[in-house]
């Protein structure tokens, strides 16, 4: 049987990059219900090589819905969640809305699909960020067990939406004409040839003078790894890439793991691709991540400072397994509930 699937946020940067992963991965979709605020109302959107038109969110759109995938923000959920999941529709929300809620599920398949099963109605997709930085540290703690994290991460602006990507390119041909054009409406900073030390680009900062973005990284890593235990601080940072995040990871583990084990580990772990010849200069990059699945982890090496540490280089594609794919994969395991 195919299932009703509904997108919400449908013309978003991850909105439309659900529809593709759906379409490439040829989810048995019977219908699609492409949904969004009612600026978005009417505009066509094509799927399966049909051209499909977005209709307005409302109380009343998840009627027949099986599957509810949404990324239009987390007021948004907030609000309209729990309609779809009085429709018996499942949601796989991809914002940050019900991610800490004790009774939602925070999942990385490839980390913690036992947890789906758990489900009441809502499954939250984990911040881009954290989900590819647990991809790989999960198969590294399961043979070490980490102590502690130190996290850097490089993101792509496309994390921010389309009108942050288009900030980048317009400030960056503003730049290069130095004709003052353009005025930013984004970023608090330029952007373009910059590095900031902010994510989100509103509201970032806490009392404890980290960024909204950073705690996320720290909260979640300890729910999705199933250990509260583990000690992690993050730095977070906006740099002038499209796709992909990068992060330098610091771990510090309890059994000594030799750079040559943490390879051997994760030339098998699922989801992730080791990219580690440095003798041929062969690394993760967020261009070669851009529009891939796995995650990428590369310049493994022992950190030489302490007894059992390393560093590794992770790099993925923000938008897939950061954002839609992920939710996908989430779906793709809810499906036999509705056969
Ligand atoms: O929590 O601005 O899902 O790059 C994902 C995008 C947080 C901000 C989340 C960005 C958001 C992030």
């Amino acid at each position: 049987m195919d299932v009703n699937v509904a997108i919400v946020g449908v013309t978003g940067a991850v909105g439309l990059e659900m529809l593709k992963v759906l379409e490439e991965r040829n989810f048995p979709i019977n219908e699609i219900r492409p949904l969004a605020s009612k600026r978005s109302v009417g505009k066509k959107i094509t799927f399966k090589g049909k051209t499909i038109t977005v209709q307005e969110l409302t109380q009343k759109s998840f009627h027949g819905i099986n599957i509810a995938l949404f990324s239009a923000g987390g007021s948004i959920s907030k609000e309209f969640a729990p309609y779809a999941v009085e429709s018996d529709a499942v949601v796989v929300d991809n914002t940050s809305a019900f991610r800490m809620d004790d009774d939602v599920p925070l999942v990385v398949p490839e980390v913690n699909a036992h947890e789906i099963a758990k489900h009441k109605g809502i499954i939250a997709n984990p911040n881009c960020s954290t989900i590819q930085m647990v991809v790989v540290l999960k198969p590294l703690h399961d043979y070490g067990r980490i102590k502690r994290i130190v996290v850097s991460t490089y993101q792509a602006v496309s994390g921010a939406g389309l009108k942050a990507i288009d900030e980048l390119q317009k400030e960056t041909r503003s730049i290069l004409a130095n004709d003052g054009s353009y005025k930013r409406t984004i970023f608090p900073h330029q952007i373009a040839f910059n590095a900031l030390p902010q994510i989100p680009q509103s509201n970032a900062f806490l009392p404890n003078g980290y960024t909204v973005e950073e705690m996320k990284m720290i909260n979640e890593t300890k729910k999705i790894m199933g250990d509260y235990s583990i000690r992690v601080t993050a730095t977070t940072v906006r740099v002038p890439v499209i796709r992909s995040h990068s992060e330098s990871v610091n771990i510090e583990t309890e059994r000594k793991i030799t750079a040559s084990k943490a390879k051997e580990i994760l030339s098998r772990a699922p989801g992730v691709t080791l990219m580690d010849d440095t003798s041929r200069q062969i690394y993760p990059l967020a261009s070669i991540a851009a529009g891939k699945d796995d995650t990428f982890v590369g310049r493994i090496r022992e950190d030489e400072s302490i007894e059992n540490g390393l560093n590794l280089w992770v790099v993925s594609d923000n938008l897939r397994k950061g954002a839609a794919l992920n939710a996908v994969q989430i779906a793709e395991r809810l499906l036999s509930a509705f056969l």
